[in-house]
């Protein structure tokens, strides 16, 4: 199994969790995209009925209508039944960094508040420890970038701030702030850490997801294994 076929492995793992009236919160990123299309086939062949999703970023909400899937916002709703959604990292505790895509903000809200969490990642993803390959991002008010990037200095962390693919200018979020990328050495306490760089004012929100997910699907070669 390849790497795609081992996303598209976790994603259908990850419908067999969803039923009739449920309301899904939908992630972000390559791996829930394949989750989000099957998701939408099931609802367009009627296997599934009154389903709605709220989407994490404007990405997710294009692509859920774009498959049939009803869309409804987080202040429409009294309650998240799931939320499925990938990571970038994580380690054998289950604490995930998150935010390649720039979503972390809202995906946090979405998935703090989903009766359960279910992660789907590729085996590449899984880690000793947070920090071990990728960055935290932390979403910022635009024009405090600098002030904070200087005060995670303190944290040991190197930060630069997310340039776009063209490197015309930062990337922007959906909530129109920017992403630092801080690089800590190891991270020893992941709740502690989260809980600390959320204090730095200007700091919206970080990609530090400390025991939040209730189930994690792995894709490997040999299948999906899970984590829970
Ligand atoms: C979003 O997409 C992010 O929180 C995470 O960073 C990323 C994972 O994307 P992919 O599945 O494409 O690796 O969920």
């Amino acid at each position: 199994m390849n790497v795609e076929e081992m996303k598209k492995a976790v994603a259908k793992e990850a419908l067999k969790f969803i039923e009739d009236e449920m309301v899904v919160g939908l992630g972000t990123g390559s791996t829930t995209a394949y989750f989000i299309k099957y998701l939408g086939k099931l609802i367009m062949e009627g296997e599934l009925e009154d389903v709605y999703g709220v989407p994490t970023s404007h990405q997710a909400r294009l692509l859920a209508l774009e498959v049939g899937i009803p869309v409804v916002s987080l202040d429409e709703v009294d309650a998240i039944d799931i939320a499925v959604d990938g990571a970038d990292e994580v380690d054998p505790h289950m604490n995930l960094i998150k935010g390649r895509g720039a979503a972390l903000t809202m995906e946090k809200i979405i998935e703090y508040r989903a009766g359960m969490f279910i992660v789907l990642v590729d085996e590449s993803k899984l880690v000793e420890y947070l920090g071990q390959k990728m960055p935290v991002p932390i979403e910022v008010i635009p024009a405090a970038w600098r002030a904070i990037a200087e005060e995670l200095e303190v944290f040991n962390a190197t930060a630069e701030l997310r340039m776009a693919v063209k490197k015309d200018g930062p990337v922007v979020t959906d909530n129109g702030n920017f992403i630092l990328d801080a690089k800590f050495a190891r991270i020893e306490d992941p709740l502690d850490l989260e809980i600390e760089l959320n204090t730095i004012p200007g700091v919206v929100e970080n990609g530090i997801f400390a025991d939040i997910a209730d189930i994690i699907l792995v894709g490997t070669p040999e299948g999906v294994k899970r984590m829970e």
